[in-house]
């Protein structure tokens, strides 16, 4: 028998299901993106509110950047999807998932989801960012989802490290990598499956995390739910979603999302001359640094007088050092009040009393991390359109 909280899970998750199958997601209105062709309708999916739409087999959808201004962690509701293929899994039953471990591991493990909930939980606030978040604005032009830049969100993970069920599985010597499979599928098989690797060290480094909490609450359908990686600093191409299957290996993994899709030029910015095909080549990885301003848009017009100006910053890991900003179009800058500290892998607001003068002013923020690292004042290019931090510029005019 189940109990009725049981059974309202399930029938929530039929409807959900239902909903998707029926692609009925409803196109409530339509916004543009400041670059050609950036028409997207706002569409409504189970358990998000209305989202830029990219594409709807599979569900890709953009959040939209006014939400970044509320504060330094992202609603579930709001928080981005992004998939690659179109068999997404929307009826998974909780009390029958399991979780394999399999390979090169002395004890081969099948973890049900409540088997994972009784290990020693731990929570991470991290951004999530696709590869290409921005993409939309690289000049010349690239193929690939032309995103601006809602393709990030910052959330408050809670789950098992993955170090503790790769410990109980017990990696063999000699060991390499390890890859993850979730449980969405081509729809075609000549589409390669989506399978991601990380070096075993990284794996086991205490911080990447087997999530089954977001916001305190359980992953949404479109994130992943009940099960995905967290991989706090790297970009979100290996935060696997759905995810059922581990594999450690004792060679590096050749699958196609890891050497052929997701690959960046190796030279020290990971950019080239615009154009130019890259010599050599290596998996994307961690996170470059970025800042935006969140509470003023570009164009926007405000009356003179003293305002607030604010923003997020967040990089690979690091952690923020500094945020400035310039009204002066990059001349002069001053330090922006760092907000309340997350985590080295939150995002980090930012706040700024300003009086600006009368006229047409060039607004840029730009963060440094602890490392040192900071933001180009120009964009950097590569051929995927992936890791733009470009020194981000709003156009005011105060009257
Ligand atoms: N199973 C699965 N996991 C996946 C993907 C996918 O296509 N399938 N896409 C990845 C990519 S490229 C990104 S950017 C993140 C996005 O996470 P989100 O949809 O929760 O925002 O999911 C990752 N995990
Ligand atoms: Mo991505």
């Amino acid at each position: 028998m189940l109990d009725r909280r049981e059974w309202m899970k399930r029938a929530g998750m039929a409807a959900l299901a239902a909903g998707f199958d029926a692609r009925s997601a409803l196109a409530l209105d339509s916004v543009t993106l400041p670059f050609d062709n950036g028409e997207r309708p706002l569409v409504k999916y189970p358990q998000k509110r209305p989202m830029i739409g990219l594409t709807s087999r599979p569900p890709q959808l953009e959040t939209p950047f006014h939400i970044f201004n509320d504060g330094p962690i992202t609603p579930n509701n709001a928080f981005f999807v992004r998939y690659h293929l179109a068999g997404v899994p929307l009826d998974i039953d909780p009390d029958t998932f399991t979780l394999e471990v399999k390979g090169k591991v002395d004890h081969p493990l099948k973890l049900s989801l409540r088997e994972i909930r009784k290990l020693k939980s731990t929570e991470i606030v991290a951004v999530n960012q696709c590869s290409g978040n921005s993409r939309g604005f690289f000049s010349p032009r690239v193929a690939g989802g032309q995103l601006a830049n809602g393709a990030m969100g910052n959330a408050r993970w809670h789950g098992v490290p993955l170090k503790t069920v790769l410990d109980i599985a017990g990696v063999q010597q000699g060991s390499k990598q390890v890859t993850f499979n979730g449980m969405d599928g081509p729809v075609s098989d000549k589409t390669p499956d989506f399978v991601k690797a990380l070096d075993l060290d990284h794996a086991r480094d205490g911080d990447v995390m087997l999530a089954y909490g977001m916001n305190g609450e359980d992953l949404p359908v479109l994130n992943g739910f009940p099960l995905r990686l967290v991989v706090p600093g790297y970009y979100g191409t290996y935060w696997v979603k759905h995810l059922n299957e581990i594999t450690v290996i004792d060679h590096e993994f050749d699958g196609f999302w890891m050497k052929t899709a997701y690959r960046i030029p190796d030279t020290p910015c990971a950019c080239l001359e615009p154009g130019t095909a890259p010599k050599a080549t290596i998996p994307i990885n961690r996170f470059d640094i970025r800042s935006f301003i969140t509470s003023v848009a570009d164009g926007a017009k405000l009356k003179t007088g003293k305002i607030i100006l604010k923003g997020i910053a967040f990089d690979g890991g690091k952690g923020i050092k500094e945020v400035a900003v310039s009204t002066d179009g990059g001349k002069s800058w001053t330090s922006a009040k760092l907000g309340r500290d997350f985590g080295k892998y939150s995002f980090r607001e930012w706040h700024l009393p300003l009086k600006l003068a009368a006229g047409d002013h060039e607004v840029k923020v730009r963060a440094t991390s602890n490392a040192g690292e900071t933001q180009p004042d120009a964009p950097r290019w590569n051929p995927a359109g992936y890791m733009r931090n470009v020194v981000e510029t709003v156009r005011v005019s105060v009257v």
